[in-house]
């Protein structure tokens, strides 16, 4: 089953080269349907739901279908409505001078935004004809921040399985000792280090794997290192790193 509109690899890696790029070229106008594929609609000036780069059946038996589709259509678009309403409260508490759900509309602005944003990124973290391992400057980095490939699939699975509740996986890019780190982000948001960019995220929330995997999240992440989209990580860190 297919979900459209869908848009091409190609332009699908291009688009996703932005998040990565966000923090370091945030003045360098974008085209629309770029802006688009990240969730965002210049046009309507809202978030929006980006569309998946290929079907919901695409990552079996991997990732199976009714998860993706419910993931993709109901949670992540959950947090697209989210975002959108926080900021609208956050604008209306302006107008009226009301301060008093500053707090949390700031905090609701911050755990749904961070799960659009986490999730754009977990969709094109993956690919059909993923798996494998890295190649060029993303592999040299890989070896020389991690010991070995391995070494770096054991930290990064060790560390998304042992997230305590919901949360994340991440391989991120540190700009300061512009090395590589492995973070476990809790929620959406939390646990990370500010500054740094992600390359690749795991969803470790059991909405993201209890269908096919019930309670074996380590089966799970397991599955997810053969859909890696290395290709599309490897161009994330060429436009932060490169
Ligand atoms: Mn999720």
């Amino acid at each position: 089953m297919d979900n459209s509109p869908s848009i091409d690899r190609r332009s699908a890696l291009g688009a996703l080269g932005l998040l990565g790029a966000t923090a370091f070229a945030a003045n360098q106008p974008e085209p629309a349907t770029d802006m688009l594929a990240l969730g965002w609609d210049q046009a309507k000036g809202e978030y929006v739901l980006p569309p998946l780069p290929y079907a919901f059946d695409a990552l079996e038996p991997h990732i199976d279908a009714q998860t993706m589709e419910i993931h993709h259509t109901k949670h992540h678009a959950a947090y697209v409505k989210g975002l959108n309403t926080a900021l609208a409260k956050l604008a209306e508490a302006r107008q009226a001078g009301d301060a008093s759900l500053i707090q949390h509309w700031t905090r609701q602005a911050a755990f749904h935004g961070a799960g659009h944003v986490n999730h754009t990124l977990f969709w094109l973290g993956m690919s059909p004809t993923g798996g494998g391992q890295p190649g060029g400057a993303l592999a040299a980095a890989i070896d020389r921040d991690f010991a070995s490939f391995d070494k770096f699939a054991w930290q990064f699975q060790a560390a998304a399985v042992a997230v305590e509740g919901s949360g994340w996986g991440w391989l991120a890019f540190e700009p300061i000792s512009r090395r590589l780190l492995i973070l476990q982000g809790e929620s959406q948001q939390k646990l990370l280090m500010t500054g740094v960019v992600p390359l690749l995220g795991v969803d470790v929330w059991e909405h993201a794997y209890y269908l096919r995997y019930q309670n074996r999240r380590a089966d799970y992440v397991a599955a997810f290192m053969k859909v890696i989209n290395w290709p599309h990580v490897e161009a994330l860190f060429a436009r932060v790193a490169g």
